[in-house]
C-alpha cells in the first residue's frame, strides 16, 4: 500500500529490533540478559550491574495512568476522502480540496470500564478521530450515540464519577447497573434521553465496524467570506448499525472480552476495511431559534427527517498499529484541535471539554510536549516560541524564544486568515455572569419519548429489559421507584413495565404528549448485508470433503467469513479446522451451519449446543438437509433446511430473526 503522509513520517520512527545485537540504552553490547552480576554464583546482586538496574528501572515506569474516561480503547489508520466540495459552507483545506486524501487516525473505546475490561459491556462506545489535514490536526472526538447524560461540563466529575465502580469496593467494573449512577440518573432528569439510548441496542455494538459516530455538539462551519453555519457530524457505517443481544453481549465477555477489536484488526489484517461516510447537517444562523428545542443542547438531536444528514466523504479504515502503546495509548485527543472553517458554539457542555482535555494528557502522558509523540505530530511543519519540559525532544535552534523581535525578523511569524491563520469566529455575545441555564435547555422528556416512538417493537422490548435489568441490580428501593416515576415522564407503558420487573410501585404520574418518529433513528432501518459476516460451519473430520469445500467457497463468494468448527482440530480435505467445539463459541458467530456430523454422542450434544444457542440469539442456523434433524424441529424465519446456500446467505445477511417463539 502506498504510503501517506502520516505512514511516511511515522516511519522514521518506527525500530525493527529482530536481528539486531541486544543493547543498553546507552548502547553498549550486553553479554548476558538472564543472570544478574552477583559475589559468587550463591551471592547477593551487586550494585554496579547496571544493565540489571537499568532493564528492572525501564520495567518498573512502564505504566502510565489509563485515561480517566475510555480507557479501554483499540485504533486503526486510515484515509479520509471527500465527495464534494464544501466551500459553500467551510474553508478547511480537507473538506474544500476532492482531489485529497486525508490521513486520519480512530480510536474506539469503551466509556467507563478499565483499561483490562471486557468489551461487549453495555455503554456507550467512543468514536474520536484525528484528521491529519495540511492545516493542522483537526478531531472529532465523538460517540456513538448523538447525545449525552448532561448539558454542562461541570457536570463532568459528577456524572463519571456516578457511573464508575462506586469507591468503597470498586464495583462493579465496567457497567452502569449501580445504585450510584441510577441515583445519578434520578437526581439529574436531563439525562434520560441518553439514558434511553443507553439502555437501546446501541449500548453493545455488534462491531465497531457496524456503529454510528457522531460528534455530538453543534459545531460552526465557517467559509471564505466568513459565513458561518450551524452543523453536526455523523459517521454512516456501510456496513449499518447492529447490534448484538444481552445475553450474548454478556456471554461474549467471558468468552472472548477483546470481541470487538479482534474483529476490527482480523478486519484489517483480512483486507476487509471499514468504511465510514462523513454526513454533515447544516443549519443556516438564521433557523437557530426554529426548533422546539435549543440547538445548542448536547441533549438534542437535529431529527434526520428534519435537517437532512448530507453525506460528504468517506473514511475507510486500512492499517493495523505496529505498537498499541506507542500509538493507541499515546495518542491526545482534543475537541479543541480545530483548523479554519471549523469553529466553536457556546454549547456549554462543549465549552468545558476545551478544558479538559489538554488538562488530562498533561498527567496521563507527562508533560507538555506530548504533541511531540510520534502519532500526535502533525504532518504539517509547526513552529513557535513554546521551549522546554519534560522529554522534548525537537531542537529549537538560536537564541530567540519570544514573541515580538527583532533578532529573528519578528519569526516565526502570524499569518493572516488569507495566509490559512486561524480566526474565531466573530460571534457577538453578550451578558450578565451567571451561574445558570438558559429556559430553553429545560425540556428533557420531550426528545427522549421521541425516541421511544422511534422504536421498532423488538427494539422496545430491548429497553425495557435493559431497564429492568440495571435498575434491578439496584439495591436502593427510593432510587429504583425515583427512576420508575422519571421515566413515566418518557412513556408510561415502558415505566409501568419495569416497576412490575424490579418490584416497584407502578406510576402515578407521567405521560407525554409526543407522537413524533424519527424512523432514521431505529437500527431496524438500517442498511444490512451479508459482508464479513461470521458463520461457523460445524464439520466432523471424517464428513464429505468436497461438498464441505463447495459450501465453505459458496459462503465466501456471498461475502461471508466462514469458519470451520469441528471436535479436534486438522484438516477436513484441503480444509484447515479453524476452531474446536471448545475453543470457539456460539456466541462468537453470527450464523451457524451444519455441514456434516458423525454419529458420536459427544459430536451431537456440542452441535445441537451451537445450534441451540444460536436459535436463542436469533441468529440464522441452517443445516444441510442430511442432518436436519440436529435442527430438533426448530423452524420459522432464519431456520434453513435444505441445501439451497442463497436461502442460507439470505438469512444471514438479515442479522436477526425476531419472530421466534423463544
Ligand atoms: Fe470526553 C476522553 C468523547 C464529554 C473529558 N471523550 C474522551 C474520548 C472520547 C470522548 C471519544 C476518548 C478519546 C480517546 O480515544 O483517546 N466526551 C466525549 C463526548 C462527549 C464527552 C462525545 C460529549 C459530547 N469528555 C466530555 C466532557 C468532559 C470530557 C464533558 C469534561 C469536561 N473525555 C474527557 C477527558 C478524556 C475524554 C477526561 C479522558 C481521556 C482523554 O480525554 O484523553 O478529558
Amino acid at each position: 500500500m502506498e504510503k501517506n503522509r502520516k505512514d511516511e513520517q511515522l516511519e522514521q520512527f518506527r525500530v525493527d529490533d529482530r536481528d539486531q545485537k541486544l543493547t543498553t540504552n546507552q548502547g553498549l553490547k550486553v553479554t548476558e540478559d538472564e543472570f544478574s552480576l552477583k559475589a559468587g554464583v550463591r551471592g547477593p546482586t551487586l550494585m554496579e550491574d547496571f544493565h540489571f538496574r537499568e532493564k528492572m528501572t525501564h520495567f518498573d515506569h512502564e505504566r502510565i495512568p489509563e485515561r480517566v474516561v475510555h480507557a479501554r480503547g483499540f485504533a486503526a489508520h486510515g484515509e479520509f476522502e471527500l465527495y464534494e466540495s464544501m466551500n459553500q459552507y467551510t474553508k478547511a483545506n480537507f473538506l474544500t480540496d476532492t482531489s485529497k486524501k486525508t490521513p486520519v487516525f480512530v480510536r474506539f473505546s469503551t466509556v467507563v470500564g478499565s483499561r483490562g475490561s471486557a468489551e461487549t459491556v453495555r455503554d456507550v462506545r467512543g468514536f474520536a478521530t484525528k484528521f491529519y489535514t495540511d492545516e493542522g490536526n483537526y478531531d472529532l472526538v465523538g460517540n456513538n450515540m448523538p447525545v449525552f447524560f448532561i448539558q454542562d461540563a461541570i457536570k463532568f466529575p459528577d456524572f463519571v464519577h456516578a457511573v464508575k465502580p462506586e469507591p468503597h469496593n470498586e464495583m462493579p467494573q465496567a457497567a452502569s447497573a449501580h445504585d450510584t449512577f441510577w441515583d445519578f440518573v434520578a437526581n439529574n432528569q436531563e439525562s434520560a434521553h441518553m439514558v434511553m439510548w443507553a439502555m437501546s441496542d446501541r449500548a453493545i455494538p455488534r462491531s465497531f465496524r457496524m456503529m454510528e459516530g457522531f460528534g455530538v455538539h453543534t459545531f460552526r462551519f465557517v467559509n471564505a467570506e466568513g459565513v458561518a453555519h450551524f452543523v453536526k457530524f455523523h459517521w454512516k457505517p456501510l456496513l449499518g448499525a447492529h447490534s448484538l443481544v444481552w445475553d450474548e453481549a454478556q456471554k461474549i465477555s467471558g468468552k472472548d472480552p477483546d470481541f470487538h477489536r479482534r474483529d476490527l484488526y482480523e478486519s484489517i489484517e483480512n483486507g476487509d476495511f471499514p468504511v465510514y461516510e462523513l454526513g454533515v447537517q447544516i443549519l443556516a444562523e438564521e433557523d437557530e431559534f426554529k426548533f422546539d428545542f435549543d440547538v445548542l443542547d448536547p441533549t438534542k438531536i437535529w431529527p434526520e427527517e428534519d435537517v437532512p444528514v448530507k453525506l460528504i466523504g468517506k473514511m475507510t479504515l486500512n492499517r493495523n498499529v505496529d505498537n498499541v502503546f506507542a500509538e493507541t495509548e499515546q495518542v491526545a485527543f482534543h475537541v479543541g484541535n480545530v483548523v479554519p472553517g471549523i469553529d466553536f458554539t457556546n454549547d456549554p457542555l462543549l465549552q468545558g471539554r476545551l478544558f479538559s482535555y489538554t488538562d488530562t494528557q498533561l498527567i496521563r502522558l507527562g508533560g507538555p510536549n506530548f504533541h511531540e509523540l510520534p502519532i500526535n505530530r502533525p504532518v504539517c511543519p509547526f513552529h513557535n516560541n513554546q521551549r522546554d519540559g519534560y522529554h522534548r525532544m525537537t531542537i529549537n535552534k538560536g537564541p530567540v524564544s519570544y514573541h515580538k523581535n527583532s533578532l529573528a525578523n519578528n519569526t516565526p511569524a502570524t499569518s493572516t486568515p488569507e495566509e490559512g491563520g486561524f480566526e474565531h469566529y466573530q460571534e457577538k455575545v453578550e451578558g450578565r455572569k451567571v451561574r445558570n441555564r438558559s429556559d430553553s435547555f429545560r425540556d428533557h422528556f420531550s426528545q427522549a419519548t421521541l425516541f421511544w416512538n422511534s422504536m421498532s417493537d423488538i427494539e422496545k422490548e430491548h429497553i425495557i429489559d435493559a431497564f429492568s435489568f440495571e435498575v434491578g441490580k439496584v439495591k436502593n428501593k427510593d432510587v429504583q421507584q425515583q427512576v420508575v416515576d422519571m421515566f413515566a415522564n418518557v412513556n408510561v407503558d415502558l415505566a409501568t413495565k419495569v416497576a412490575d420487573a424490579v418490584g416497584a410501585n407502578p406510576p402515578t404520574g407521567g405521560g407525554s404528549d409526543v407522537t413524533k418518529q424519527s424512523p432514521a433513528l431505529s437500527q431496524e432501518n438500517m442498511v444490512k448485508k451479508p459482508d464479513t459476516r461470521k458463520v461457523a460451519v460445524i464439520a466432523s473430520r471424517d464428513g464429505d470433503a468436497s461438498q464441505l469445500e463447495k459450501t465453505v467457497q459458496g459462503f465466501k463468494e456471498a461475502g461471508l467469513k466462514a469458519e470451520v468448527v469441528s471436535d479436534k482440530l486438522g484438516n477436513i480435505g484441503n480444509l484447515p479446522i479453524d476452531h474446536t467445539f471448545l475453543t470457539a463459541d456460539p456466541v462468537l458467530f453470527d450464523a451457524i451451519y451444519v455441514a456434516s456430523m458423525n454419529d458420536e454422542k459427544k459430536f451431537k450434544k456440542e452441535t445441537g449446543r451451537y445450534v441451540t444457542e444460536a436459535f436463542n440469539h436469533f441468529k440464522a442456523i441452517g443445516a444441510a438437509s442430511k442432518f436436519a434433524t440436529i435442527l430438533d424441529g426448530k423452524e420459522g424465519p432464519g431456520v434453513v433446511t435444505n441445501d439451497n446456500g442463497e436461502q442460507f446467505v439470505a438469512a444471514v445477511t438479515a442479522h436477526r430473526h425476531w419472530n421466534r417463539d423463544i
